[in-house]
């Protein structure tokens, strides 16, 4: 088996993600070190056009989005397990939470801080946040920390109840959702998180503990290595269609996917898994042979070609 290449630059809070449960999981993997920003020529050239952070590659099964990542780390090492609480779908169902309590965070970081980034970097992100206007993030400051500190809060009351995590006393998936968004603010703006994390005393020691989980052991590759082995590789055989699928999916169907959020880039290909939650293509380039491109659902939009 293929062990697990994580394409990804550490500055991201979702690449943050990807590191937890990595820690959790304990497990030896490599990693590529991508770019922040464009040309990511090697990257899409094993996504097929997605340029988000983090990719994890497991020979020439490429799975996107943290959420994915988890659920592909559960499946090939169920221990220690990642939904200590048994609570699977809220779990999951949490990651669009994690999700809202970081746009608060960014709001935050984007009035006080965009306009000193260097402007290409700037320019590059607002198309990526096409969502937001950056010239405005400054009007609603004291809105986003009002909800920044109310997410927060949150977690103080879910600690409350004295587990060293938030599923209890084993750390899970929203410890590792949840964490890069304090780790961001934390890093980026120090005095203002000060500020809006005071007296919230259980978060602050729930902090530490879930920096101890560290990020497994990590060994550096180039692209080069990574691109090489997915064309050596095959993808693992899977096939899956739901019956009931929303979209009517089928074996072989061409299809674009493309997040919904942000724009992080398209991929086509032809569908391999349909499931409620999972949407799978299988794509073909020279230099890396036949791959398949793993993503959720959630989040995740699906166009027939
Ligand atoms: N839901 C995705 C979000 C990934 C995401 O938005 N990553 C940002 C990094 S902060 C990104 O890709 N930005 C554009 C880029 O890095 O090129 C996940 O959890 O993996």
């Amino acid at each position: 088996m293929n062990g697990p290449i994580l394409h990804a630059y550490d500055a991201s809070p979702f690449t943050q993600r990807a590191l937890r449960l990595l820690g959790i999981k304990n497990v030896d993997w490599r990693w590529v070190e991508t770019p922040m920003m464009p040309p990511k020529d090697d990257l899409l050239l094993l996504t097929g056009g997605y340029r988000g952070t983090p990719v994890l590659q497991f020979g020439s099964d490429v799975y996107v989005d943290s959420q994915l990542i988890a659920m592909e780390l559960e499946r090939r090492y169920p221990l220690p397990a990642l939904f200590p609480s048994g609570r699977t779908g809220l779990d999951l169902a949490l990651v669009k939470w994690s999700d809202a309590f970081f746009r608060s965070a960014l709001h935050i970081v984007l009035a006080l801080q965009a306009a000193s980034w260097p402007e290409a970097f700037r320019q590059d992100r607002e198309q990526v946040f096409a969502d937001i206007d950056f010239s405005k993030a400054g009007h609603a400051l004291e809105d986003s920390r009002a909800q920044f500190r109310a997410h927060a809060y949150l977690l103080e009351q879910q600690l409350a109840d004295g587990g060293a995590f938030l599923g209890g006393d084993s750390p899970g998936l929203t410890d590792s959702q949840v964490y890069p968004v304090v780790w961001l603010m934390r890093a980026a703006l120090p005095e203002v998180t000060g500020q809006l994390l005071i007296d919230l005393p259980r978060l602050a020691a729930w902090e530490g503990r879930v920096a101890e989980l560290g990020e497994g052991r990590r060994t550096r590759i180039d692209a080069g290595a990574a691109l090489e082995e997915a064309l050596r590789s095959e993808p693992v055989p899977y096939l899956d269609i739901d019956p009931y699928d929303a979209q009517a999916l089928t074996p072989g169907m061409r299809v674009r996917v493309s997040a919904d959020d942000t724009r992080r880039g398209e991929v086509e290909g032809e569908v391999t898994v349909a499931l409620p939650n999972r949407i799978s293509v299988r794509r073909s380039h020279p230099r890396i042979g036949t791959v398949v491109v793993h993503f959720p659902r959630l989040g995740y939009r699906v166009a027939r070609l």
